[in-house]
């Protein structure tokens, strides 16, 4: 049996090679491939050339037409298979999916059959090693997963900048629950793009497959009826808001579609599947589901430059979805069970997305003709459906059909306010949240009052630190000062006001001050208030790429790009340490506001004169021996390797025992993980030798007492390169490092003032000739130091304090 896969291309090859690889795995399956370009380039078909050997790719192209469904149509029209299947050229297949729908179809001829959708915002080969860790770890612990969903809540749940930034709902929106299709006014990336539709599904199993049951004719009936009326929860009810009723991942049987002669709407961009699916639906009982067949729908992480089409703002959606109700009611017979599904769909939709709009939307055209075009959808269906809704649901759409749009607002406030008191109990952040917005921005904002955070509140430190000592001695009493910190008993000098992170107080702070200053992103939820400024310090000269620099996103923040574009906007000031990363944090943050180009001011510590008495002290105070030289050894965390947002693992390469047996007499090694590490490291087995410093407030003070320098791919080495002391790179997973997860800006063989070590013997190895290291890497080192440290005066404190608050 043959299936034509249809694949609608316009551009995105990293996309179409994970697409096309996938279906290169699809077991011995008659597999024809018709890909149609919408305006491909010839330079984005070149990949197609790598699979000419393996697959049967036809390629066609759209020469009057555009858009997914005239390449659709397009792909019908070619289409010689039994079978025909839609795949999107931005997602990819699990496993013999192929194979698995096709085998289900055959057992009863079905003309449709179905299987699980999941969506990730990983590329495939992140997805697939994380669903192998996933089941590895199934295994071990013996616990089987029978829905096979686990590593999907991983990738999925894995979600969004560190953990606490910028996850919260948007605090308008807590109750809905659905899709954004009709509109653009809220980022329509911030929703989740689909249901995990048959979770939902109670049964949990396959459609059995009955052709050696014998059933009576009455049976078969009964079982055709349950089948129908799954799959139409599955494809409709459960289905997150209307454009996720798809097309997707349904095996249809070619004979049907051309029999009842089925065809996408051209004039309709983005909900032309409804009209399809639907109308496929309304014309046969032959339905089957087929769990084992796994599609992995793929969001788009930059929807900045490379949207999806579910992520494109377009004035027209709302109109285009009311259009595709009409197109869809014209193609299913009136008084259909399936009729009454899709227009309940409509009045969901209405009720949980469209009604709370109404209340806080600012476009009038919302409460004027687009709530009359809502209206006249509902007044034309059937009554009993209107009858039967109950509860919040039958309010709004009852005021909806008598046209009542003051009577609306209020149903939708009396809703959303009960929703959100619920919320605000269960959860202090919530409530925190909820006062700012609805209290704390209301009072006048402060024009002397500072807030500071640095590394999330995880510490006393980083550049902050140092504009805030510069403020707080030479401008005594000018300011009231705000640290962000969390941690307790941390000794902040100078007087000041300390908040948690996320507290009360932090809101209410964060809501008055007119100054912010900050090394990192602030939460997405923070508004901008008229006279704020905002200093952003960041906290280091990029290596590994950053924001719109990276090509694809695989930590565990996959909305990374929109939500820093989204922060940036309100930064006014960005501090660059050198010229290269000026350059780029213009760059990669798409930044237009002002760049200080001061040099860091945490490294004004490391220019001056009392240095050397600085660093004897903190030698004291941290207890380590006078006699013995210090190694830091300072890597950074690895985005593939998370337990959840902001909790990254780590695991020492560096062998202890050995480190201690070699170095022991005369260094100890002070350990330094990055703020983003949970794992905690047990280093007690190796006391007077190794010291964890990782919970240590101040790396630059580290610097100071450090000898050495070791690290992998962590900025730090910007910085300690102002002290023109020795570094080593202990890079023992550089290639997947570099080539999967980040890209380098620069060619770290060639750029870095120091050796590229890959295990503990080498690193041995480098320390005992650390002499002989530095002379050979000299030239280097000097370069590397024009190139990187040459703004570092000791006095960016200074000039960022007279550029930002001297103005
Ligand atoms: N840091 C630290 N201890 C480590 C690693 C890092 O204290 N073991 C601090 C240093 O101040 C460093 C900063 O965290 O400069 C940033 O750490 P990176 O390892 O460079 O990683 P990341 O947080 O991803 O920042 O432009 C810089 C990039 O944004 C990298």
């Amino acid at each position: 049996m043959k299936t034509s896969i249809i694949i609608p291309y316009h551009k995105g090859e990293a996309f179409l090679r994970d697409c096309l690889d996938s279906l290169k795995e699809q077991n011995d399956q008659d597999i024809e491939i018709l890909l149609i370009c919408d305006r491909a380039s010839k330079k984005n078909l070149s990949i197609l050339s790598e699979y000419e050997n393996e697959l049967s790719i036809k390629v066609y192209h759209l020469t009057e037409k555009t858009g997914v469904a005239a390449a659709r149509n397009l792909g019908l029209d070619n289409a010689t298979g039994d079978y025909v299947y839609f795949l999107d050229s931005d997602d990819y297949l699990y496993g013999n999916t192929i194979e698995n729908l096709v085998l289900a179809a055959q057992d009863r001829d079905d003309d449709i059959v179905y299987g699980r959708k999941k969506s990730t915002w990983f590329q495939r080969g992140i997805y697939l090693a994380r669903k192998q860790e996933q089941e590895l770890g199934d295994l071990e612990e013996d616990s089987e997963d029978s829905n096979g969903d686990s590593a999907e809540l991983m990738t999925e749940n894995g979600g969004d900048e560190e953990k606490d930034n910028a996850t919260e709902d948007s605090t308008e929106d807590s109750v809905e629950e659905e899709n954004d299709e009709a509109g653009d006014e809220k980022d329509i990336t911030e929703v989740s793009e689909e249901n995990e539709d048959l979770h939902s599904d109670t049964s949990g199993v396959d459609d059995e497959d009955t052709n050696n049951i014998e059933l009576t004719e009455e049976e078969k009936l009964k079982l055709m009826e349950a089948g129908k009326r799954r799959a139409y929860r599955i494809l409709i009810s459960k289905r997150k808001g209307v454009r996720n009723i798809s097309v997707l991942n349904i095996l249809f049987k070619r004979s049907f579609i051309e029999d009842n002669n089925i065809r996408f709407p051209e004039n309709i961009v983005y909900f032309s599947d409804v009209p399809f699916l639907m109308e496929a639906l309304s014309l046969t009982d032959k339905f089957k589901k087929r769990l084992s067949a796994q599609y992995i729908k793929r969001r788009h992480n930059d929807s900045i430059h490379n949207p999806a089409l579910s992520q494109t703002k377009d004035p027209n959606r709302f109109f285009e979805f009311v259009d595709t109700y009409y197109k869809t009611i014209e193609r299913i017979p009136k008084d259909s069970y399936l009729r009454t599904v899709f227009d309940k769909k409509y009045l969901s939709y209405y009720s949980h997305t469209y009604a709370p709009r109404l209340k806080r939307s600012k476009n009038e055209a919302w409460r004027n003709e687009n709530f009359l075009l809502m209206s006249e959808i509902a007044r034309g269906m059937d009554t009993e459906i209107i009858r039967k809704l109950k509860g919040y649901k039958k309010r709004i759409v009852k005021a909806l059909i008598n046209k009542d749009i003051k009577k609306s607002i209020r149903i939708v406030k009396m809703h959303l306010c009960y929703y959100k008191l619920k919320k605000i109990l269960k959860n202090r952040r919530a409530f925190a949240k909820f006062l700012y917005i609805h209290s704390f921005l209301e009072k006048t904002m402060q024009c002397n009052w500072i807030i500071f955070e640095s590394f999330l509140g995880k510490n006393y430190s980083d550049s902050p630190k140092y504009i805030y000592e510069y403020l707080a001695k030479n401008y005594p009493g000018k300011y009231k000062f705000i640290w962000v910190i969390d941690k307790k008993n941390t000794k902040i000098p100078f007087p000041h006001k300390e908040v948690k992170r996320f507290g009360i107080r932090y809101c209410y702070y964060l809501a008055r001050c007119k100054y912010y200053v900050f090394n990192g992103r602030q939460p997405d939820w923070v508004k901008k208030r008229e006279g704020n400024i905002f200093l952003q310090t960041w906290h280091g000269t990029p290596l590994k790429k950053l924001v719109f620099d990276i090509t694809d996103i695989n930590s565990a923040s996959p909305k990374y790009k929109q939500q820093t574009f989204r922060q940036s906007r309100a930064w006014d000031y960005l501090i660059a340490p050198n010229p290269f990363s000026s350059e780029t944090f213009r760059r990669c943050f798409m930044f237009e506001n002002e760049m200080l180009e001061t040099g860091y001011p945490r490294n004004d510590i490391l220019h001056d004169s009392k240095k050397e008495e600085i660093a004897a002290n903190i030698r004291k105070k941290l207890g380590i021996p006078m006699n013995k030289k210090t190694i830091l050894y300072a890597p950074t965390w690895r985005d593939d390797e998370f337990y959840a947002k902001g909790q990254y693992k780590f695991e020492l390469h560096l062998n202890l025992d050995t480190m201690r047996n070699a170095l022991g007499d005369e260094y100890v090694l002070l350990l330094r993980t990055h703020y983003f590490i949970a794992d905690a490291l047990d280093v007690s087995a190796y006391k007077g030798f190794t010291y964890d410093l990782s919970r240590y407030d101040d790396i630059s003070e580290l610097y100071l007492i450090s000898d050495i320098l070791i690290t992998d791919y962590s900025s730090v080495f910007y910085d300690f390169a102002n002290l023109k002391r020795p570094m080593l790179f202990f890079t023992y997973d550089l290639e997947k490092y570099r080539d999967v997860l980040r890209g380098f800006y620069i060619n770290i063989e060639k750029e870095v003032p120091g050796p590229l070590l890959f295990t503990t013997e080498e690193v041995v190895d480098a320390v005992h000739n650390i002499e002989e290291v530095n002379e050979q890497y000299q030239q280097r080192y000097v370069e590397f130091y024009d190139r990187y440290c040459i703004w570092e005066d000791g006095h960016a404190s200074e000039k960022v304090v007279k550029s930002v608050f001297e103005k």
